[in-house]
């Protein structure tokens, strides 16, 4: 680990103030270098934040953040704040079970005003912030720090235009480096690429720039300003007119790596009491050159090693995937029918599309970080004939609620399978992005078929079956490696609806267990037969329609355990549990699941052990229940 002599004795923020522009360019190179070194072991968010050193440099200089409030939008990006704000002796930690977390988080500090990691929140937070400051007469700045991606979110622009009619004064920097997690894809992403090229906005930048230096000399009161500058500029600016159409006064764009620059507009830019937008060029991956050179792999990097020579070598990574499986499964299905198109909502390396679309091209879309219209896309595409696919994170399924409901759902058959990608516990991203409300979020959803498979096979003759469906199907499976070789092969090919399978039969006690769940139960099966316990294993296959002949055979048994990696609160155990209660079928019920709090940051396995989803403790939770079975 380099040496980080500022960074090491800083004891605030505030402290920069003071340092020369020398300190402050060795102050960035030891951030970027403790980042470097710490993600190497750790993995985490590399390339955003290699392009946000000079940024979070040049607010902390200019504004009082533990008043002001900086909201980052994603929140992906705040490494270089944490380790200005009080978190560099604990960022060896960073994504590990205790340690701090890979976003924002109030828990770990005053500086952060908000827990954060879906894009596109945080002009309407700072909306919030900004208007709420003014009713309380306080003088505060809400700053909104946005990615060229996270911008052309649906969130963001009913934020801009919120708030460039209520004119509050919110400060939004979008942070343009041309790439989302992929590259940033969609119209508007063109607009801010001719914008960045325009030798208009270059003029209006250097008239600008000669403004705010006779400012001292004419007198920075807030009346001149705002009688004056802005009039003047609003005057002038044509090339940024969507920007001042919404009632925002646009400013750049200027080089994102230039604390001086960016401290200077800053400055000024904080007399202004309006709706203003602050436009910075940086490049993802800055001053890291395999980041640079590879800003998609180095976004969320997995560990990696620096050699001898300085040279990057990645770990290799080993098995298959259950999203290179899914895309495996999608190619299949597309050669068999020509109507099958996939949709990606900004994650094409994530969920795997990006293979399909090397593949099928004209069959392929990425719609931008914008999961609400990706699913209305989906049901517009499946009402005129076509059979779309959308591939997504289960966390991000979430800001597709009212759609699936009033788009697809609805609709008379509109079959749009979902493909939940990193459904359960994902691990190190923590709580804003584990999968674990899907199946409660779809389940009460009328016409809606709910699925997960036990392995790679199941998961390719799922997406096959889920085709032949009517209405909406929604598939769930969690992130990592399949199964495959772990369970019984009989015949996953074989999905019929509403039908689960029996891996293994027995009489004292029957497992339940959905989706990835199987494998577990399997083994702490084996582990109670060990002890001259007769159990019966069903993988359930669908949470809705449930297969109820398997659930009385199941409570035949005596007692029935339900094992899955989601909340209890309207999950699988639930509808078990329902079902059992309206068809007043007696047995002991117990539901293993995840308990009703938002679940930290910790590798899958850690997880697994702390909430009770080892096969050691399914077969304990099970022993349990068949102690008090007996004693009843
Ligand atoms: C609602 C939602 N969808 C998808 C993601 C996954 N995601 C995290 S960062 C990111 C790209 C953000 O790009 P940009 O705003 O340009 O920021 P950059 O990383 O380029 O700085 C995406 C798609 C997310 N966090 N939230």
């Amino acid at each position: 680990m380099a040496e980080s002599p500022l960074l090491s004795q800083l004891k605030s923020p505030d402290e920069i103030r003071s340092f020369s522009s020398e300190q402050m360019l060795a102050l960035a190179e030891e951030i970027r270098q403790t980042m470097i070194d710490t993600v190497s072991v750790t993995g985490g968010h590399l390339a955003s934040n290699l392009g946000i050193i000079e940024l979070t440099l040049a607010l902390h200089r200019v504004f009082n953040l533990r008043e002001d409030r900086l909201l980052f939008d994603v929140g992906h990006q705040c490494y270089p704040h944490k380790l200005l704000t009080g978190r560099f002796e604990k960022f060896s930690t960073l994504r590990q079970k205790d340690g701090i977390t890979g976003f924002p988080n109030p828990r770990e500090s005053d500086y952060d005003p908000l827990i954060c990691g879906h894009a596109s929140t945080s002009i309407s937070s700072a909306v919030g912030y900004a208007t709420a400051f003014r009713l309380q007469s306080l003088p505060h700045q809400a700053i909104a720090v946005v990615g060229d991606g996270a911008i052309g979110g649906g969130m963001c622009f009913e934020a801009l235009n919120h708030a460039g009619h209520s004119g509050e004064n919110v400060l939004v920097i979008l942070n343009d480096n041309d790439m989302a997690i992929s590259e940033t894809v969609g119209a508007f992403s063109t607009y801010l690429t001719d914008l960045r090229a325009n030798p208009m906005t270059q003029r209006v930048r250097e008239e600008m720039m000669k403004l705010w230096e006779k400012l001292p000399l004419l007198g920075s009161s807030l009346a001149w300003l705002q009688e004056h500058l802005l009039d003047a500029l609003k005057g002038v600016i044509e090339s940024s007119q969507i920007f001042n159409a919404l009632g925002f006064n646009y400013f750049g764009p200027i080089d994102g790596h230039d604390i001086g620059a960016l401290e200077r507009e800053l400055q000024n830019l904080k007399m202004i009491n309006a709706p203003k937008i602050l436009h910075i060029v940086t490049s993802k991956g800055n001053g890291f050159y395999a980041a640079a050179k590879d800003p998609e792999t180095y976004h969320s990097a997995v560990p990696f090693q620096i050699n001898g020579s300085g040279e990057v070598v990645a770990r290799p990574s080993s098995g298959k995937s259950y999203t290179e499986t899914f895309v495996d499964a999608l190619q299949e299905c597309a050669k068999a029918d020509e109507k099958v198109v996939a949709i990606t909502a900004a994650m094409p390396s994530g969920t795997g599309i990006k293979t399909f679309a090397e593949n099928f091209p004209g069959r392929f879309f990425d719609v931008g970080i914008c999961e609400a219209h990706s699913v209305t896309f989906a049901g517009g595409l499946a009402k005129a004939g076509m059979k779309p696919i959308l591939a997504i994170y289960s966390t991000f399924m979430q800001r597709g609620y009212d759609q699936i409901f009033h788009d697809v759902a609805i609709q008379p058959d509109t079959n749009v399978v979902f493909m939940l990608d990193r459904a359960g516990l994902v691990g190190a991203d923590g709580p804003t992005h584990h999968g674990v409300f899907d199946i409660a979020f779809l389940r009460h959803i009328p016409e809606m078929t709910l699925m997960s498979p036990r392995d790679g096979r199941e998961l390719c003759a799922m997406l096959k079956f889920a085709l032949t469906c009517k209405g909406p199907v929604a598939i769930r499976y969690p992130r990592g490696n399949v199964h495959d070789g772990e369970l019984p092969q009989d015949n996953p090919e074989k999905i019929e609806y509403a039908k689960s399978e029996w891996l293994k039969k027995g009489t004292d006690l029957t497992l339940v267990a959905y989706g990835r769940m199987c494998a577990a139960a399997m083994q702490a099966a084996e582990l109670l037969i060990k002890d001259g316990i007769s159990i019966g294993v069903a993988n359930a296959r669908f949470a809705k329609p449930l297969d109820e002949e398997m659930l009385k055979i199941a409570a035949n048994t005596g007692s029935v355990v339900t094992i899955e990696d989601h909340v209890l609160a309207g999950g699988f155990g639930s509808a078990v549990s329902e079902f059992y209660s309206d068809n007043n079928i007696q047995c002991t019920l117990k539901r293993i699941g995840l308990p009703d709090k938002f679940i930290e940051h910790a590798s899958p396995a850690q997880l697994d052990e702390i909430y009770g989803l080892t096969p050691e403790a399914i077969a304990a939770a099970a022993k349990s229940v068949l102690s008090k079975a007996v004693t009843q």
